[in-house]
């Protein structure tokens, strides 16, 4: 499969060529996202090169998001998402925008439970001495695709009880009259750390944007907390701005 074809054979180190190969064979279709590279045993033999050149090789498609490295189970070629259109006007939760998409939701939980705070939760949820925090922390996935981490934190006076989150936690909050009404939201640009990009599917160091949601109940009391890494490669986020008078 990855014999160098004329063009990848036209010269520069053995390993360059080598990724061209392998990127052809990608583009070309003949591996498909979401298949596993052959060995690299395999690769070597049939591309006549030593095996330290097959690594060097599918390190840098590791690198660059071509393909990806899972612990224990080998390489994979890097699955493609379909492409997400987030409003950023809107006061939505995770459910109901992939409900509105027709698109398929589950989540991963990744913790759950009522914490002693860390001083941050305690001064950005505005905490009273002896106040727990409620943590939930869960992977998102649309049509089976890894798209976001969430971690929200919410004072445990308003989340007693984060084992009773069905689906969403929006909804859960509607049930108990705590659905917020306005939130502060601050995007920034971030590479994922290892864990991070194992749990969305993606290369570590892999471009993806850090949300932080500040929500508000309409008291003007804090009621959210979260930080959710969204992947790069499968958001737009998109804001209607006007001319201001
Ligand atoms: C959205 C919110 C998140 C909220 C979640 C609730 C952003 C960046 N984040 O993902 O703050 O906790 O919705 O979703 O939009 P749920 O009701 O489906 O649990």
């Amino acid at each position: 499969m990855f014999r160098q074809t004329a063009g990848a054979r036209s010269g520069g180190p053995l390993y360059l060529r080598l990724r061209r190969s392998i990127e052809d064979a990608v583009r070309s279709g003949l591996i498909n996202p979401g298949d596993a590279l052959p060995s690299e045993r395999d690769i070597a033999a049939t591309a006549e090169v030593s095996r330290v050149t097959v690594r060097k090789a599918v390190q840098h498609l590791v690198a660059d998001g071509i393909l990806i490295q899972r612990h224990g189970s080998g390489t994979f070629v890097a699955p493609t998402v379909q492409r997400v259109e987030q409003s950023l006007s809107s006061l939505t939760s995770f459910t109901e925008d992939m409900a509105r998409r027709g698109m398929t939701l589950s989540s991963q939980w990744l913790d759950r439970g009522l914490y002693d705070p860390s001083n941050e939760e305690t001064i950005i949820l505005g905490l009273g001495a002896g106040e727990k925090v409620a943590r939930i922390a869960r992977l998102r996935i649309a049509n089976g695709n890894p798209l976001a981490i969430e971690r929200a934190s919410l004072s445990a006076t308003v989340l007693h009880d984060p084992d009773a989150i069905a689906h969403s936690l929006y909804a859960k909050l509607d049930q108990t009259g705590n659905r917020p009404v306005r939130a502060i939201q601050r995007i920034a640009a971030v590479n994922l750390g290892r864990h991070d990009a194992e749990l969305l599917d993606v290369a570590p160091g892999a471009a993806s944007l850090r949300i932080e949601r500040t929500s508000y109940l309409a008291s003007g009391r804090i009621v959210e907390f979260t930080r959710s890494i969204y992947r790069g490669d499968a958001y737009d986020f998109v804001a209607e701005l006007r001319l201001q008078n």
